[in-house]
């Protein structure tokens, strides 16, 4: 037995979680006693883990296995007594909270900075997830941070490094650490839940389909899954390999910077279906044949058709989306006769709907789609079950999107990002904008009259905690809406989120450009904020 070192330290006073964890530079997590902290306030805030099972793995960014090497040293210093950590230290987000489940652990900590940057000088991020296998609620992650502001010391041992690249036990002194194979369980569970049968038809019959990994953690999984159990063609999957920088690029499955796969898409003989995942496979982006989805319909066309995939034959039985996620889900959740939730951004708000059985389904318009299967958005769930539809229907993607607005109606949907803002004048804006709320009811914007003007606030249904001050929205008689709110993933200044969107239930002009739809809106959406004004930018950094 290696004795235990007590390190002496002094609080951080940045370490406070955000969306999704912590998210800071790689620069800053290697600062002396920087993740050893955060990583011993998760150890002193949540109860219960003596004797525990820990799940441990990331999604292979720079410093991803310098970092679980020291977790695992902190981990047996701490008194867990096992922890299974994926081979090379891999684990998707969701493969990561379907290894919580399945093993039954008191927790898993996630290493990813999602779909930000990485490399030497890129972003890292660490994420708590408990026994359920969501993102931890506020009330865990609010203790973390109390603890981080009180830290005087943190237990590691000093045993030698844990060989990350074989299947097979291992031990850091009485801690037993278990290399395991990140894809298997969920793979597992994915046969469970889609008709793999129908779906090696499709191929079989022809069926092309383009997965962009973008070099992040999906790599593996989608290679075994597409290409090796339902027999996709080899180079089905591109930018498979994961690297520790994604190649340089941008792991964020969207218009801008999935590029490979919508030149692919959009170009001559396009394949019949595109998708891509992000750094931590938790993320998908849809595509048909020169035809983009939003993740918003993405959600609505699932839930529409969800009894077609064997694992949701017994129905749905409820819905939940983010607040700034369009409400075509609601319009079909209407039509079903099931309840729908509109929960604040943050997959953490949907943990307990799921867990109580009242929401089978949910999404986000930032590319999240997920069910009660684990308990984090999954980016290849999503693209198995789309494949899934494709199969069973006959119908090809854009099809199955056209279809859904014919029964519900279509809404325009965008967001604009106006990133790298210096953060005061982003929380002055904000600020300005809260002040004016009270004013605008019953006020004509851009020719439409305002109807709800709010600071969108939230009790969660199940446990009653609460959650404030989660997005400025303004709602308009016709139903647009325009939702203004900061982000909170970003690691350097601010960014500020800007989405719109107008129903439209008239067939004959569901087809015009997104943009050009919604220009009024838009112009609309900058005056009442002064955007321009505040920010000193002409137009936004992304859209999609
Ligand atoms: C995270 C959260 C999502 C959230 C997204 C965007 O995603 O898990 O629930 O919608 O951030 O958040 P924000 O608008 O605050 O930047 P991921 O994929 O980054 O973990």
């Amino acid at each position: 037995m290696s004795a235990i070192r007590v390190v002496p330290t002094t609080p951080f006073d940045d370490q406070k979680p955000g969306t999704s964890g912590l998210r800071k530079k790689v620069t800053t997590i290697r600062r002396p006693h920087y993740l050893e902290n955060f990583v011993q306030a998760i150890f002193d805030a949540v109860p219960g883990r003596q004797g525990a099972t820990l799940v441990l793995g990331g999604d292979g960014r720079f410093h991803n296995t310098g970092a679980i090497q020291t977790i695992l040293r902190m981990a047996a210093a701490n008194g867990i007594a096992r922890v299974l950590v994926g081979r090379d230290g891999l684990l998707s987000t969701p493969g990561a909270s379907c290894v919580i489940r399945e093993h039954k652990a008191w927790g898993g900590i996630i290493l990813s900075a999602s779909h930000n940057p990485g490399g030497p000088d890129g972003d890292f991020g660490i994420k708590f997830n408990p026994a359920n296998g969501g993102p931890a609620p506020e009330r865990i992650t609010d203790a973390i941070y109390a603890r981080t502001r009180e830290i005087g010391e943190y237990c590691i041992l000093d045993t030698p490094e844990v060989d990350l690249s074989a299947l097979g036990t291992h031990h850091v002194d009485d801690m037993v650490v278990e290399v395991i194979d990140p894809v298997a369980d969920y793979a597992a569970l994915m046969e469970r839940l889609f008709d793999f049968d129908a779906i090696r038809a499709l191929f079989r019959g022809g069926f092309r389909m383009c997965f962009d990994a973008m070099h992040a953690v999906t790599g593996p999984y989608a290679t075994e899954i597409l290409e090796r159990r339902l027999g996709a063609p080899a180079g089905t999957v591109i930018n498979g390999v994961p690297l520790d920088d994604f190649g340089g690029g941008h792991p964020d499955p969207n218009l801008v910077h999935a590029h490979d796969l919508v030149a692919a898409l959009f170009g001559d003989d396009a394949p019949d279906m595109g998708a891509a995942s992000d750094g931590d496979g938790d993320r998908n982006m849809i595509l048909g044949r020169r035809f983009y989805v939003t993740p918003s319909d993405s959600l609505a066309v699932l839930t529409l058709n969800a009894t077609q995939a064997p694992g949701y034959a017994r129905g749905v039985a409820g819905v939940a989306r983010s607040m700034p996620t369009s409400r075509a889900v609601d319009r079909v959740a209407a039509q079903l006769g099931i309840d729908c939730y509109e929960t604040p951004t943050g997959w953490k708000f949907f943990g307990t709907l799921l867990d109580a059985g009242k929401a089978t389904l949910c999404g986000e318009e930032s590319f999240g789609t997920g069910s009660d299967h684990v308990r984090e958005k999954d980016g290849l769930w999503a693209v198995l079950f789309w494949l899934n539809l494709v199969a069973v229907t006959g119908r090809s993607v854009e099809d199955l999107v056209r279809d859904m607005w014919r029964q519900v109606g279509r809404i325009y949907y965008t967001r604009h990002d106006y990133e790298g803002i210096e953060t005061p004048r982003a929380e002055r804006l904000m600020a300005d904008l809260r002040a004016c709320l009270p004013d605008l009811f019953g006020t004509t914007q851009g020719g439409r009259l305002v109807m709800l003007a709010d600071d969108f606030g939230y009790t969660d249904p199940v446990d009653g905690s609460t959650a404030g001050k989660q997005g400025v929205r303004v709602l308009f008689e016709d139903g647009s809406r325009i939702v203004y709110r900061l982000s909170g993933t970003g690691t350097e200044g601010a960014t500020l989120r800007v989405y719109i969107e107008r129903p439209e239930d008239d067939p004959a002009r569901q087809d015009v450009d997104t943009q050009a739809a919604l220009a009024d809106l838009i112009a609309t959406a900058d005056a009442l904020a002064g955007i321009q004004a505040h920010t000193g930018r002409s137009g936004p950094t992304v859209i999609t």
